[in-house]
Parts: C-alpha cells; sequence; structure tokens
C-alpha cells in the first residue's frame, strides 16, 4: 500500500491535502491512489452550495457546519473557486472568508481547488477527491462553488442534494433564470433575511419554483442574526436521510459515465499513439494532399488497419496482465 494513502485512511491532514493536490493536477500516482483507497469509499453525503458572488454561501455554510456537527457528521468543505483567466491564479476569497468562521475548528477539514474553466474536469477531480475525504471518514462532503452557470450545473450532478442561494436585491431572480439555476436545485435558500426585500424575494420565489415538477423546498434564513438557520439544517439533514435510495440510483447514472469515459480516454491515447507510428498515416496524408485518395477513403482504411492490429495484439495484452 502507498504510504500516503497509509496517512489517508488513518485520517492523517497532511497527507490528505497532498493527496487532493495530486489528484487536482492527475500527478504521477494519481489513479494508484483512487485504486487504493476504493472499497473504503461509499460512506459519504455530499452537499452542493451554489449562488451568485456574495449571497453568503460561505457565511451560510460556517453556520450549518456548527449544526451538522451536532447531528453526529465528520464535515469536509471544498470551495471551487473559479480561476481568473487573466492571472490564471485561484480566487482565494473564499478560503479567507470561511476559515474566519471555523478556522479554529480541527476537526472540519477545508480546502480550495480551482475550476480552472474546463468544466469537465472539475467534476472529474472533485469526485475523485470526494473519494479520498469518504475514505479518510469524513461523511459529510460540502462543495461551495461561486456563480450562476455551467460550473453550478456540472457540480449539481456530482452532489446528493443541491442548495441555491438568494439574497434580496440583487437582481438574482433574473439572472437565476437565464443560468438554469432554477432547475438544479433542492433546496432554494433566501439568505440575509435580516434585510429588506426578503420576504417578496422569498414568495416570487415559491411562485416561481415552489411548484415545478421537483417540487423543492424554500427556506429563508440569516447566516448574520442566525434566524432560520436551525430550519436549514434540519430540512437537509432529514433529505440527505430519507433519499438514500436516490442517490444510489443517481450514482448508477454517475458511475457509467464515468466508466465510459474512462474507456474512451484509454483508447483515444492508444489508438492515437498507435496513429503517430503508423507510416501509411503519413503517406495518407500526402497522397489525400495530391488528390490520389480522398479523406473518407483514407480514414476507413486507416481504421480497418488499425482495428487488425488491436485485434491481433489483443491476446498478447490480455497475457501480459
Ligand atoms: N446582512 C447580512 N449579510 C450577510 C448575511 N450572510 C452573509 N452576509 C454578508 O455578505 C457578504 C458575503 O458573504 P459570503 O459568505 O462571503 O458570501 P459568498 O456567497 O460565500 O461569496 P463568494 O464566495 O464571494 O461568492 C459578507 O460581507 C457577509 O458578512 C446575512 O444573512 N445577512
Ligand atoms: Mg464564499
Amino acid at each position: 500500500m502507498l504510504k500516503i494513502v497509509e496517512g489517508i485512511l488513518k485520517g492523517d491532514r497532511r497527507a490528505l491535502s497532498r493527496a487532493i493536490s495530486i489528484i487536482d493536477n492527475e500527478e504521477g500516482k494519481y489513479q494508484e491512489i483512487i485504486r487504493q483507497i476504493f472499497k473504503k469509499t461509499g460512506e459519504a453525503m455530499t452537499i452542493g452550495f451554489t449562488g451568485p458572488g456574495g449571497s453568503g454561501k460561505s457565511s451560510l455554510i460556517g453556520k450549518l457546519v456548527e449544526e451538522f456537527k451536532g447531528f453526529g457528521y465528520k464535515i469536509a468543505i471544498i470551495a471551487v473557486d473559479p480561476t481568473s483567466p487573466i492571472t490564471g491564479g485561484a480566487i482565494l476569497g473564499d478560503r479567507i472568508r470561511m476559515q474566519g468562521n471555523i478556522i479554529d475548528n480541527s476537526d472540519v477539514f477545508m480546502r480550495s481547488i480551482a475550476s480552472r474553466g474546463a468544466i469537465g474536469g472539475v467534476s472529474k477531480s472533485l469526485r475523485n477527491i470526494v473519494r479520498i475525504l469518504d475514505a479518510a471518514g469524513y461523511n459529510l462532503i460540502i462543495v461551495e462553488s461561486v456563480g450562476a452557470g455551467q460550473l453550478e450545473i456540472e457540480v449539481s450532478k456530482i452532489v446528493n442534494l443541491t442548495i441555491v442561494l438568494f439574497t434580496p436585491n440583487t437582481g438574482d431572480k433574473i439572472q437565476a433564470i437565464k443560468a438554469g439555476i432554477t432547475e438544479i436545485g433542492d433546496i432554494y435558500i433566501v439568505n440575509k433575511a435580516d434585510i429588506e426585500g426578503a420576504n417578496t424575494l422569498f414568495n416570487t420565489l415559491k411562485d416561481l419554483i415552489g411548484e415545478t415538477e421537483k417540487k423543492p423546498t424554500i427556506l429563508k434564513c440569516s447566516a448574520k442574526t442566525g434566524i432560520g438557520i436551525r430550519e436549514v439544517a434540519e430540512n437537509i439533514n432529514k433529505m440527505l436521510n430519507d433519499r438514500v435510495n436516490n442517490f444510489k440510483e443517481k450514482e448508477l447514472g454517475l458511475l457509467e459515465i464515468e466508466l465510459k469515459d474512462m474507456v474512451l480516454n484509454i483508447l483515444e491515447d492508444k489508438i492515437l499513439s498507435m496513429l503517430e507510428h503508423n507510416p501509411s498515416y503519413h503517406n495518407l496524408i500526402d497522397k489525400i494532399q495530391n488528390k490520389k485518395v480522398d479523406p473518407y477513403q483514407a480514414a476507413d482504411d486507416l481504421t480497418s488497419g488499425l482495428l487488425n492490429n488491436i485485434i491481433n495484439q489483443y491476446p498478447k495484452n490480455i497475457k501480459n496482465h
């Protein structure tokens, strides 16, 4: 067993941090780490918090963590930071603000990862990071992602529950509908209930999405004053416990997509490398340029040649394993 895996299974934070970086950057041994911890996963529940910048996600998570601990969860938090297209660096404001709430809380694990703008990439590393945390014994994993858009939709596909935040007087309503965010939530929360306009927004949301097919729960709270926090925590906990069977079904779908992607990636790498080493590939390109063969004919010839090679090699591959 890899040393880092021993560390993860013991819940060692440094091993955990290192492993998350390895997974996030797809460094050398990342696949081996996942393989070795895989059988120790499957316990953790995941919740995604999303909503416009400044709506109070980090503040609310900070408050809810206290309630969740009371329910007996061991909690990890992952903040997915959008990466600045100019500097390429993650915005760390999140980490700092959230740490302001719970930095002293040594039993809560907290980590930021960059979204890098590559949507499929985020879900892949996020799923594996969840597995690592799960194997380390964290049974409630909270993901904060900023904004309203493709990234949120992607995160909502991975987590068990998606919670969407709104705040009064920010024009979120229109943005939200545009971004399709009104379809992804299991719970919608009007945060900042202590400021004016919260009730109006709450009623508007009820009209707008309360009656949609998913019949999401709509709640109101203030991460600042603490009003409504207990009710939010209880609703989340109840949904997590009630929907275990739904989660299993969702997981099956995700695993199918993951496996298909992995097989396609392996095949793509193999075939690209075979193509590069195939002399007739380069010959055919010349022939296409000189109009001796058309591109369709060339592609057909190459493909059947490659498939023949693969079939001839296949028994050898099996023997090697
Ligand atoms: N009045 C009021 N202010 C709040 C409440 N919750 C959060 N805030 C304030 O709103 C601001 C943003 O809060 P954050 O928790 O950082 O919001 P966020 O959604 O995590 O922000 P990003 O991570 O930047 O997207 C801070 O100044 C908070 O103090 C609330 O319930 N009422
Ligand atoms: Mg935040």
